[in-house]
């Protein structure tokens, strides 16, 4: 068993090189990790809030946010728990697009992301920043399924997937560090994968 796991994971380095992080192994399926339930949502009453260090605070119905430019990005996604699953297209709007919304203030340098069942993680604006990053709504084509996140996550690839918050309601802009849900139980306050920023 212990060489089996060993032998895998020597072939996915050969398969993928750098763009496996050390200490991964690459999975066909797309396990579910929730701390909690997954929440009841009702798109009817569902928003998007964006509050604190902000211009203006703004909310986005369903609807709104649906009439955003979409785009799709393909990447790689690593969890902690050392399971990464690679080529996932997610569909959704980029926070890229999302900043033609709203101007966050220049004192604002981190987002705590609230979520529907309570869970937040604090994410730097400069990793929301890169190219990559996404609020998804649909995987592979299909709507996200609710135990992923449906109707909307955070996808930033390259990080950790604790920090890509599912059932995503409030970004909160915030002008110092401040751990959330796993960075306050010793998981690490950034979390790149490719420098196995694990715990803190
Ligand atoms: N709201 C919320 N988002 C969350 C979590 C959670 O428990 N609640 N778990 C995180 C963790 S630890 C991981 S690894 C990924 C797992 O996403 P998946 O279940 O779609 O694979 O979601 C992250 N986002
Ligand atoms: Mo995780």
């Amino acid at each position: 068993m212990a060489f089996d796991l060993l032998s895998r994971r020597s072939q996915d380095r050969e398969e993928y090189g750098e763009r496996l992080p050390p200490g991964q192994k690459v999975v066909e399926d797309w396990p579910v990790l929730t701390h909690g339930g997954t929440p009841q949502i009702d798109l009817s009453t569902w928003r998007l809030r964006i509050s604190g260090a902000v211009e203006r605070e703004v909310e986005f119905s369903w609807e709104q946010l649906q009439a955003l430019p979409s785009a799709i990005a393909t990447c790689d996604i690593h969890c902690v728990t050392s399971w990464s699953r690679m080529d996932n297209q997610f569909e959704g709007v980029l926070f890229q697009e999302m900043l033609n919304h709203f101007q966050p203030l220049p004192s604002a340098k981190q987002v705590m992301l609230h979520c529907y069942g309570g869970y937040t993680t604090n994410i730097t604006l400069s990793d929301l920043r890169q190219e990559n990053v996404l609020l998804a709504y649909k995987h592979a084509g299909e709507e996200l399924t609710p135990s992923h996140g449906w109707p909307l996550r955070l996808v930033a690839p390259h990080l950790y997937f604790w920090k890509s918050a599912k059932w995503v309601r409030r970004l909160d802009f915030i002008e110092r560090e401040e751990p959330g849900f796993w960075e306050s139980y010793g998981y690490h306050i950034r979390g790149d994968p490719w420098k196995e920023e694990r715990y803190s």
